[in-house]
């Protein structure tokens, strides 16, 4: 401020900014004379009340300002804190929600705890059996290598039983032409026994010829005692072999028609055959000479052997008995 004459002070620049306490065009000369004028001191201190003023109303906007900011950001805050708050109540409420899963899955836990203990006796037995099974494996493996084995030898086994099949037959044989030999021999000694003691054996039959003479009837009760009957013929092999032993000696035979309303007949039961021994008779016999006749005898050599006589008459006689097998 360059003035040629003293002008009040009050213009100056704050912050770059002009800042006047009146206008800028100095006041107005009256030509009224100052009844005052003010000191230079008082100037000065204008001038600092106007600062402390101007730095307060600056201080004031830049506080409200500054406040205002605080405000909003504390409206903001309190907005987040409602916001966090919120959060915190939906997170409390989840965390209640969360505490009765978490209970929930405590318990599935503990249910799954008790089914995976099961499950692991399960598993153990289940181990056991594997084992067993796996023993039985090995077992039935050692089996089967046995029966390979064994299959290999089937072959051989077979030739083996085959022959000895064949050796069972033939032992079979044996032991049938053995038994054959036991009972022949048997039969030989049965013979051999009742030829020492004087009998006769002919296809079957033991034949006795006696060494004394009877009449038919003792000489039948004779045979009785020996087991056996006064002999029956029943084919021409046994004629001849009967004459043939006979040696033209005369021998009562236990054919008789006594007792039987005058026909044959043979003292053993054995079945009288007429037409058949019909040729076993003597030309002209039988001739019931007498009319007491009613016993036979063989007296000749020959097939035609036979003669009826008196019962009474006494000639040696032939028993005989069937062969009967002696017991082994
Ligand atoms: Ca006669």
């Amino acid at each position: 401020m360059t003035t040629g004459e003293e002008l009040p002070c009050a213009h100056f620049t704050v912050d770059k900014q002009n800042i006047s306490l009146w206008p800028r065009e100095p006041p107005t000369k009256t030509d009224r004379p100052l009844p005052l004028r003010k000191p230079s001191t008082v100037c000065a201190a204008l001038t600092f009340l106007s600062l402390v003023l101007v730095t307060s109303v600056l201080l004031q906007g830049i506080l409200y300002s500054w406040l205002l900011g605080t405000l909003s950001d504390a409206k903001i805050n309190a907005q987040l804190l409602e916001g966090r708050v919120d959060n915190i109540s939906t997170e409390g409420s989840e965390i209640q929600r969360n505490r009765g899963g978490l209970k929930a899955a405590r318990i599935q836990i503990q249910r799954l705890n008790v089914n995976l203990t099961q499950m692991r006796s399960r598993l153990l037995t289940l181990e056991a059996s594997l084992e067993k099974a796996n023993a039985g494996i090995q077992r039935l493996t050692r089996s089967w290598e046995e029966v390979n084995i064994l299959n290999a030898q089937i072959p051989e086994l077979k030739r083996d039983l085959d022959k000895a099949s064949l050796l069972n037959a033939k032992v079979g044989g044996l032991q049938s032409s053995l038994e054959n030999m036991d009972k022949s021999l048997r039969q030989q000694n049965d013979i051999l026994q009742m030829l020492s003691r004087g009998w006769a054996h002919f296809k079957g039959n033991y034949y006795y010829l006696s060494h004394i003479s009877k009449t038919w009837y003792s000489a039948q009760q004779f045979c009785i005692s020996r087991d056996s009957h006064l002999t029956s013929v029943t084919s021409e092999s046994e004629q001849e072999f009967l004459y043939k032993i006979a040696g033209g000696q005369i021998y009562w035979i236990g054919l008789t028609k006594a007792g039987s309303e005058g026909d044959w007949h043979w003292i053993d039961g054995t079945p009288f055959n007429k037409l058949q021994s019909s040729r076993f008779w003597i030309p002209g016999e039988p001739n019931n000479f007498g009319n007491n006749e009613h016993c036979a005898n063989i007296k000749r050599t020959s097939l035609q052997s036979w003669n009826d006589v008196s019962c009474d008459a006494q000639f040696f006689f032939i028993c005989k008995k069937p062969y009967i097998p002696s017991e082994p």
